[in-house]
């Protein structure tokens, strides 16, 4: 016997024929399981590396602009699904053709797939878009509303963060299986017709080609260097469950990032995971970037230096530890 099971071995003393367990070896036992159970409650905090995933932002954004089309586009597919195939089990592309409404413009369009543990029984999902905005038709600057978007936060934040979970995911295999999806064709949108966004989201909801997973954690403009992440409130209605976990779990792990109240509905690739598919899905979303008196947003100032790695790591500790620590 080794040392531990000699130390959990009850004594037993023999009495007029029965059985019985001293009262010390018992309380070592009682001592043994609740050390446990304490370890077990307050398990190590994963570790998730913010200057590594803010890298990976650089990188996404050295190919300039990826609006559909583009050539910085083509070549940040390439790199995002290399990268991705050093580390999940399978990586695969699902191919969709989406017309444009502003210009009337049809696109070919890539969600990008990547699966750990595909032979799991229980799948959940991870995703973010890849794609970024064609117009900054919300910079100030009239001369610039015609031209694409660097979009560090919106587009790179969301899939660095998964580059970094996947890297994490190939190093230490997760609990459940796990699919990141990278949407194409969010950001084509047109101002009053929410349709218009959340293409892939859509596409990917009405054509599931994997098995349907049990929820969906999506992850967008959570880069940005003033990072306050409240409650998207079509999450809420979607998985209510998910977000009271969620939020409780950054409140104990201590990322001020996340703000107990609930706050504005934004119309992203979440949406359409529920409606088309019933994937109960939350957005960890900021959608006042920087704040609430200043707007980068759609703008040319969606670039990296507005963008840090501690927001990164914030965002990136949560979802890793949700998916080792709850999950497990
Ligand atoms: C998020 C980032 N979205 C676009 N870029 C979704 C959205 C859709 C936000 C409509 C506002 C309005
Ligand atoms: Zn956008």
């Amino acid at each position: 016997m080794d040392n531990i099971a000699k130390t959990l071995a009850p004594k037993f003393n023999v009495t007029r024929g029965k059985v019985r367990v001293t009262f010390q070896a018992l309380r070592k036992q009682v001592f043994f399981f609740l050390v446990l159970g304490l370890f077990g409650c307050f398990s190590t905090p994963v570790e998730f590396d913010g200057n590594q995933a803010f890298r990976f932002l650089e990188e996404q954004c050295a190919f300039g602009p990826r609006n559909p089309g583009s050539e910085g586009y083509l070549r940040c597919r390439d790199y995002l699904t290399a990268t991705l195939k050093q580390w999940a089990d399978t990586v695969f592309y699902q191919p969709f053709q989406y017309t444009e409404l502003k210009t009337g413009q049809t696109y070919e369009l890539t969600n990008i797939i990547a699966r750990f543990r595909p032979e799991a029984p229980r799948q959940i999902m991870f995703g973010a878009h890849w794609d970024t905005r064609p117009w900054a038709d919300q910079d100030p600057d009239p001369e610039q509303r015609d031209k694409p978007i660097l979009g560090a936060n919106d587009g790179a934040s969301g899939v660095a963060v998964l580059l970094e979970l996947a890297r994490l995911m190939h190093r230490k295999a997760p609990p459940v299986g796990v699919t990141i999806v990278l949407f194409d064709g969010e950001d084509l949108g047109v101002s009053g017709q929410p349709d218009s966004y959340a293409r892939g989201a859509l596409y990917f909801a009405q054509n599931l080609p994997v098995p349907k997973p049990e929820y969906a954690i999506v992850l967008d403009m959570v880069g940005d260097a003033e990072l306050r992440i409240p409650i998207e409130r079509y999450s809420y209605r979607q998985n209510p469950e998910l977000v009271k976990t969620l939020w409780k779990q950054a409140r104990e792990l201590k990322l001020p990032a996340f703000r107990n109240r609930l706050a504005y509905r934004i119309f992203d690739d979440h949406v359409p995971l529920w409606k088309a598919a019933q994937i109960p899905a939350v957005d960890i979303i900021d959608f006042e970037y920087p704040n609430r008196y200043t707007n980068y947003w759609h703008t040319q100032q969606d670039i990296p230096e507005n963008c840090s790695a501690a927001s990164l790591k914030q965002v990136g500790t949560l979802v890793a530890n949700h998916l080792y620590v709850s999950e497990k």
